[in-house]
């Protein structure tokens, strides 16, 4: 397919088509258009010029009958979406001019945009990047979600503690989606199901609605275009005209209300908290609209339902939409009148399903009372596909288990194929989690390591370095990223090191600003900069980093004359709502920035910068500033991270563990490019066995004592000496994640870091290293994995 559409644009035809916009969709004068109704014209301009290629690429699929991937998530984090689509069609320059050419000044334009914050962290932002390499890729395929009206929560900080609030980006237009109100299903809850003859009925009791969304989603230049439909949910009746009358005017909004509360709000977890109601309705709600949806495309292009596996490959991005699997085979057998065997088997040559976590806590399960009173035929259904498991395998793994339904196990065994998303993340699958299920059917589980989209956390987020990429070796990498491969020859070269920490500080000062202007903080730009940003969990371990802060406090102030390498601490991350220890976390972080910041001894040299609510377009703005990335997960419970590669990436080298994707950054990069510390997951396992083990890691280091000793001393609390008691009675006592033991060997690899940022032009290359091997980790290669080894589908240009 040409893009014709892209090379034809000029500044002067964008700029005409933003003007009618303004007037015709807007209905603005210029004289009274406000930055809001520039940024619509600009991005409805902007949105026709993908309409084309969204077009031709739908047809192309049709005409071919290509095999479609269905990539089912219940978060989809994708950030502001002006710059991605300009980017991918190359008009960066082009918008800017007709900006400029109107009066308006592009990157104010851009910036007013509100994050489409539809995700938690991790798993919604892979879905993220995962759209947009299907589309550079050119492998058909729709994202399903929901179309939520309020994203993850916005977070303040209230003398250092975490307040949270509504987010609201649906208050304004969102101007890159095409309602569909024509495409809508009736999605079922609860109810009864009643037998005649050997055959089940479903009888239920609430009806909603799920209305469909389309945002089209184009590739690099512009060549191909997939859809990501959100559902949302509504009424089937709109309005009880029968209560109005009546007088009754809260109940001729009740049926409106209990709809939409289906697709209000997204769960601020990134951990299940389990039987929530809700959440199972919205999982069904999502899941059952999109499989109907391709379906019915499915069948609209003439095939025998038979062959769907030849034509559909639905992924499922962890156990949320694991309803998938029944609900699959509801239709089939209550339907189309296939027999329950083929059914299943027909549904499992369509499902894949991809783990995210090892943590026992988030493995999803309903309670089975909660679960067989909003889904009672599937409740039918999961036994029955339970006893056919149990009674080909002989396996005594049940999916229905001491009166819950587990999701995992459902999904497991109505998938061909389960991946883990880093490769020491997917061989802890295998030997513990899966274990079992793993034996019952081997060859099952794969890996399919994460990746990053390059275009938008490099290329777009990142002109400084992507310059200099360029004027070193050339374009093509923004589609290839293994080419930056060829910046090794150059690492050694003086010009080159001097033009990369040029850049670096180029980013380190776009940071600064804006972190003055938008907190009034100053930064030193020749401080390194150190940065940990990710949600806020105790496995993560926030609090090992904070720690290792005081303690370096501590020894600066103990020789305040010896040769410190100076530093800025920068965290960013939300905790759940409901995650106490987290949130303590946060409160300790806020403390001891309060304190050490305001010490006159060590100003200059330690600094510690916590921007509150921390989101996608804060990470585009941190990543490219950073010289330290911290990964420093207890190994074994990060399943691969992401943020990681982001940061090396854009030439940040990691301070990390041995967990997740981190194995494999080091090893492209180079052990010699890694900072590594810490004990193995092998290694911790074991030492949850050695009784006591905390309290004696504590007491054999001083450093660390002082430090839990100035807590508990109320030295960042106001003398308030309970404030952390949570935090540190866990470290004494329980420390399941292992941070006393990690603590002196995570110092000490501090300070080498401290040593090297001083030898400048080791640094560089070191940081330049990073960005030269990173090119594997691009998301084309790992949907390139999952076409390949998974779907069995193919690129169409
Ligand atoms: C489930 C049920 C109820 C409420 C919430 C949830 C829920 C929501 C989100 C459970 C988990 C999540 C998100 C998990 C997540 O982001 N995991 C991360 O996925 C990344 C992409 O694979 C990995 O890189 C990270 O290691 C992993 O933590």
């Amino acid at each position: 397919m040409s893009n014709q559409h892209q090379t034809t644009l000029t500044a002067e035809t964008l700029r005409k088509d933003i003007t009618q916009h303004l007037k015709l969709s807007i209905g603005k004068d210029p004289e009274h258009a406000s930055l809001y109704d520039w940024r619509m014209s600009l991005s409805l301009a902007l949105r026709d010029r993908v309409v084309e290629p969204w077009f031709a690429s739908t047809r192309k699929t049709y005409e071919g009958k290509h095999k479609r991937v269905y990539y089912l998530s219940m978060e989809f984090l994708i950030g502001r979406l002006i710059e991605d689509v300009t980017i991918n069609l190359d008009v960066e320059d082009i918008a800017r001019q007709a900006m400029s050419a109107l009066g308006q000044d592009y990157d104010t334009v851009v910036v007013d945009e509100p994050d489409a914050a539809l995700g938690n962290g991790g798993l919604g932002r892979l879905a993220a990047c995962f759209m947009d390499s299907l589309s550079t890729l050119a492998i058909p395929a729709y994202g399903y979600g929901i179309r939520y009206e309020h994203g993850l929560f916005e977070q303040h900080f209230q003398d250092g503690q975490q307040i949270e609030t509504a987010e609201g980006w649906l208050a304004q237009r969102h101007a890159w989606e095409f309602e569909r109100p024509e495409v809508a299903y009736n999605i079922h809850f609860g109810g009864y199901v009643s037998d005649t003859d050997g055959k089940a009925t479903w009888h239920p009791s609430e009806t909603v609605l799920a209305s469909a969304y389309d945002t089209p989603t184009v590739g690099w230049k512009g060549q191909w275009a997939n859809t990501l439909r959100l559902w949302a949910a509504k009424p089937i009746k709109l309005f009880d005209l029968e209560s109005f009358n009546r007088g009754d005017y809260v109940g001729a909004n009740a049926p409106e209300r209990l709809a939409r509360t289906i697709s209000r709000v997204l769960y601020p977890d990134d951990t299940t908290e389990g039987g929530k109601e809700l959440r199972l309705k919205q999982e069904y709600f999502f899941t059952s609209a999109s499989i109907k949806d391709l379906l019915r495309r499915f069948l609209s292009e003439g095939h025998k339902i038979e062959d769907l596996d030849q034509h559909v490959a639905i992924q499922l991005n962890d156990t949320h939409p694991a309803i998938a699997g029944p609900e699959l085979v509801r239709i089939l057998i209550d339907k189309h009148d296939m027999g329950l065997d083929q059914a299943i088997d027909l549904a499992r040559k369509c499902l894949g399903y991809t783990n995210h976590t090892l943590l026992p806590e988030a493995l999803e399960r309903w309670p089975e009372d909660l679960f067989a009173r909003i889904l009672p035929r599937h409740h039918r259904i999961i036994e029955m596909i339970q006893d056919r498991h149990l009674q080909a395998t002989g396996s005594d793994i049940r999916i229905i288990e001491h009166g819950n339904v587990k999701m995992g196990e459902l999904a497991f065994i109505m998938a061909h194929s389960v991946n883990g998303v880093s490769a020491l993340h997917s061989e802890l699958v295998k030997e513990t989690v899966f274990a079992d299920l793993n034996t019952t059917y081997p060859n099952r589980i794969l890996n399919q390591t994460n990746g990053i989209t390059p275009r938008r956390w490099l290329y777009s987020c990142n002109p400084a370095l992507r310059n200099l990429i360029n004027d070193t070796i050339g374009t093509g990498w923004q589609q290839d990223l293994e080419k930056l491969q060829d910046l090794t020859v150059h690492l050694d070269e003086s010009s080159f090191q001097e033009a990369f920490r040029k850049a670096k500080t180029t980013n380190k000062e776009h940071l600064a600003k804006w972190l003055k202007s938008r907190h009034d903080v100053t930064l030193d730009t020749s401080a390194m900069f150190d940065i940990q940003i990710k949600r806020i969990h105790e496995y993560k371990r926030q609090h090992m980093n904070i720690l290792e802060t005081i303690a370096l406090w501590n020894d600066i102030r103990d020789n305040p004359n010896a040769d410190w390498t100076p530093r800025v601490k920068i965290f960013g991350g939300k905790a759940a709502p409901g995650y106490a220890l987290a949130k303590s976390i946060i409160r300790l972080i806020n403390d001891v920035a309060a304190t050490i910041n305001n010490d006159p001894v060590t100003r200059e040299l330690l600094q510690v910068v916590y921007p509150e609510n921390y989101n996608v377009s804060m990470a585009e703005i941190l990543i490219p500033a950073s010289d330290l990335s911290e990964q420093i997960s207890t190994a074994g419970k990060e399943a691969s991270g992401t943020g990681n590669m982001k940061l090396s990436l854009n030439g940040s080298p990691t301070i990390g563990t041995l967990d997740g994707a981190n194995v494999e950054i080091r090893d492209h990069v180079g052990a010699e490019n890694f900072f590594l510390f810490g004990l193995t997951a092998a290694q911790a396992q074991e030492k949850r066995h050695e009784h006591g083990y905390s309290r004696r890691a504590i007491e054999s280091s001083p450093r660390l004592s002082r430090v839990l000793g100035q807590i508990a001393g109320g030295v960042f609390s106001n003398g308030d000496h309970h404030r952390y008691s949570d935090i540190l009675h866990n470290l004494y006592e329980h420390d399941y994640f292992l941070v006393s033991c990690d603590f002196d060997e995570y110092f000490d690899k501090q300070r080498e870091v401290d040593a090297v940022y001083r030898d400048v032009n080791r640094w560089t290359r070191m940081a330049a290293a990073n960005t030269a091997g990173m090119g594997w980790f691009s998301s084309d290669r790992t949907i390139r994995g999952y076409a390949d080894d998974i779907w069995g589908a193919k690129s169409v240009i």
